[in-house]
């Protein structure tokens, strides 16, 4: 695909966006899920996830704007176009949010796509093809593993009837959990199924190189590789005062002595700090003072650039596992991948365009974090658009963004929103 041309309607569209009203509605989205702390805990299909899409809801009505869902619960809110039959150009990210996440993870790119929605609207614009913004469902993958559902379901990457069963830490599954959305957000029209032309995505950098470097815009070119494990490791439940050493099967023992070797393993591999490597989850059971642990079931969540050091080094947890688990039977399990992906060209080409047309400083950046876009790259040409986030914190309740530069991104947004629904 070439790119498309910039033309006065994209800046026109750009010249709409109203910082105030975008700061406003994202501080609106904010409020469902707020914690003491300042930031958000909105998990995938809870009621507070159901209470913003019910504003998204409301919002899309007062714009004219279609509201539709699926049966994995992504929520569509559609502007038609001059082709009604035309593929839509889609833009979009998420609502859900980590336990202790932050106001702009996610809510950014779906308030960034309303806001470029009404200004289009507002510049009287009519774009060739339907434009769609989208709330991808459960792209954390906090309460429901893996993450990135509704998109990997979208994409066709996914199955619904695999992860309906699943369920989550008080044993809730994904199908009960939807029943519970679909009530408490009703009325809404199935989407028809249509694949989009293109897709673009806003979203905060989750990093620091923008901020570092003084730069408004990241243009994304791709999104390094993840995969998700969990380790089981059996032991057997003993008495703390009665039980000798050389009789027990700690179960907690092993596992720490697992972490640790895998750290070590992979620091050794690693000498440029390139791989992440975390364990975010660790559960004991049965989690008394006074018992030796019977069962510890631990994550890791694996990210590199490189698909063939991503196959390396996860291929080496199992073995490193048993080395350390003396006695306790341990099972390794992959729940989930995506690889590194590398956004369309000429989608990459539009952003930087734009960034270039509105005078704003930008750079090319890779993502460090995973987004829905991976799974709409291996579905259509996509691109990314990234904002600065204060000292690159995210996933953290103190996670924060300027109007300024948020207001930015979103010019950038609807501009190439524009020029892709044009062409
Ligand atoms: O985990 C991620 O990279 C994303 O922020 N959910
Ligand atoms: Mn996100
Ligand atoms: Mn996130």
């Amino acid at each position: 695909m070439t790119p498309p041309t910039l033309d006065d309607d994209a800046l026109a569209a750009a010249g709409r966006v109203d910082r105030d009203r975008l700061w406003q509605r994202l501080m609106e989205i904010a409020r469902f899920g707020a914690t003491g702390r300042g930031g958000v805990n909105r998990q995938a299909f809870s009621a507070e996830d159901a209470a913003a899409r019910r504003q998204m809801a409301d919002w899309a009505a007062s714009l004219g704007l279609h509201c539709l869902t699926d049966r994995i619960g992504n929520l569509y809110l559609r502007r038609p176009g001059r082709d009604p039959e035309a593929a839509p150009v889609m833009t979009g990210s998420h609502l859900d949010s980590q336990p202790t996440g932050g106001k702009f993870d996610g809510a950014y790119g779906v308030i960034a796509g309303l806001e470029a929605l009404q200004a289009i609207a507002q510049a009287g614009l009519e774009t060739a093809r339907p434009i769609e913004l989208v709330a991808w469902s459960n792209e954390e993958g906090s309460r429901f593993q893996p993450g990135c559902m509704g998109s990997g379901v979208f994409a066709g990457e996914m199955a619904l009837a695999d992860l309906l069963p699943l369920v989550d830490a008080e044993g809730i599954s994904v199908e009960a959990a939807l029943a519970g959305l679909f009530e408490a957000t009703p009325g809404l029209p199935a989407r028809p199924a249509a694949a989009p032309a293109a897709y673009i995505e806003a979203h905060i950098e989750q990093g620091p190189i923008l901020e570092r470097e003084g730069r408004t815009i990241g243009v994304v070119g791709g999104v390094q590789g993840m995969r998700w494990l969990t380790v089981e490791v059996t032991g057997e439940a003993a008495h703390a005062g009665t039980t000798p050493r050389a009789a027990r099967r700690d179960a907690l023992k092993a596992a720490t002595r697992m972490v640790v070797a895998l750290e070590a393993a992979f620091a050794e591999a690693d000498p440029e700090d390139i791989l992440r490597f975390t364990v975010g989850r660790f559960e004991v059971e049965p989690n008394s003072p006074n018992t030796v642990p019977a069962r510890v079931f631990f994550t890791i969540d694996f990210r590199h650039p490189e698909a063939a050091a991503i196959e390396d080094l996860c291929g080496r947890i199992e073995g490193i596992c048993r080395a350390q688990a003396q006695g306790c039977p341990v099972t390794v399990t992959t729940i989930s991948g995506l690889p590194p992906c590398v956004f369309d060209p000429a989608v990459v080409a539009t952003v930087r365009g734009a960034a270039e047309r509105l005078a704003l400083s930008h750079r090319d950046i890779m993502s460090g974090a995973g987004h829905d876009a991976m799974n709409l790259a291996r579905l259509c040409p996509t691109g990314m658009i990234f904002v600065p986030c204060e000292a690159g914190v995210s996933h953290n309740e103190a996670e924060n963004a300027t109007p300024d530069d948020l207001a930015a991104g979103t010019r950038v947004l609807a501009a190439s929103l524009v020029a892709l629904a044009n062409r």
